[in-house]
């Protein structure tokens, strides 16, 4: 089954996923092994694989290295065109619908098109929207865009609507990695209630119960990678919590 395909029937059937996120830059050989072998061992749906900056080129070792420890679907999220490799299953091909900056909204798309064209990969369309957390992240910094005010729901829906009426298949709402604030949970649930598409929610979940709470407000997937940098143990408890969501 495609990746967008399991997307699409998580969706339809209320099943939470949870998505690691491995940012190559920060993960050596070693701890891209640890990840694996918890992910795989907590059930993990997928590994997405990214960096706001990509300083060395890590990329393909560390996708490797992944794919060598286990077998869950690796999802590339890129920061920017370098970051593209068929050693992955699928690339989440962004375009930053909640920013003004039109490198981000096509330019680098148009760069990455032939490359994707004749790639194996499996590329899914998705509109990524940064919320803002109240301070500066990297993805916000690198990307050169304003996000959407952490209060303003109407904008996050009337944003998403867009995304949807371009054809976009996916949505990823972001608070940036490392964020102090993750998205609002009425944000969550007012986008979540407005549109078909499957919904993405990362940036600064760092517990089982805020992951749960996501899930209850509408994500579909949920994203976690700064705290498991910092304590790999946590992902068979967040797994766990992800995967008990059940419909009230
Ligand atoms: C960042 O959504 C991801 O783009 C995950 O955020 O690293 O804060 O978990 P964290």
């Amino acid at each position: 089954m495609s990746i967008y395909s399991q997307l699409k029937a998580a969706r339809k059937t209320s099943k939470k996923l949870f998505a690691v996120l491995v940012d190559p830059d920060k993960t050596d050989e070693r701890a891209a092994e640890t990840i694996a072998k918890a992910s795989a061992e907590a059930g993990v749906d997928f590994l997405f694989v990214g960096s706001s900056l990509l300083m060395n080129s890590s990329l393909d070792s560390c996708l490797q290295v992944l794919k060598k420890h286990c077998s869950i679907p690796l999802v590339l999220f890129p920061g920017n065109t370098m970051q593209i490799s068929d050693h992955a299953d699928a690339i989440l091909f962004l375009s930053l619908i909640s920013g003004r900056n039109a490198d981000m909204l096509i330019g680098k798309q148009v760069l990455a098109a032939p490359l994707l064209k004749t790639s194996s990969l499996e590329v899914v369309s998705t509109g990524y929207m940064l919320i803002d957390p109240g301070h500066l992240t990297s993805v916000t910094y690198m990307s050169n865009t304003l996000p959407i005010p952490h209060d303003k729901n109407d904008i996050a829906v009337s944003t998403a609507w867009a995304g949807e009426l371009l054809g976009l298949k996916l949505l990823y709402m972001d608070a940036g990695s490392g964020a102090r604030h993750t998205i609002s949970r009425s944000m969550i649930e007012a986008v979540s209630k407005n549109v078909d598409m499957p919904l993405i929610v990362g940036g600064g979940i760092k517990t089982p119960e805020k992951a749960l709470e996501l899930c209850t407000a509408g994500a579909d997937v949920i994203v976690v990678g700064n705290y498991i940098e910092k304590d790999p143990g946590i992902i068979s408890e967040i797994a766990d919590a992800i995967h008990s969501f059940q419909v009230s």
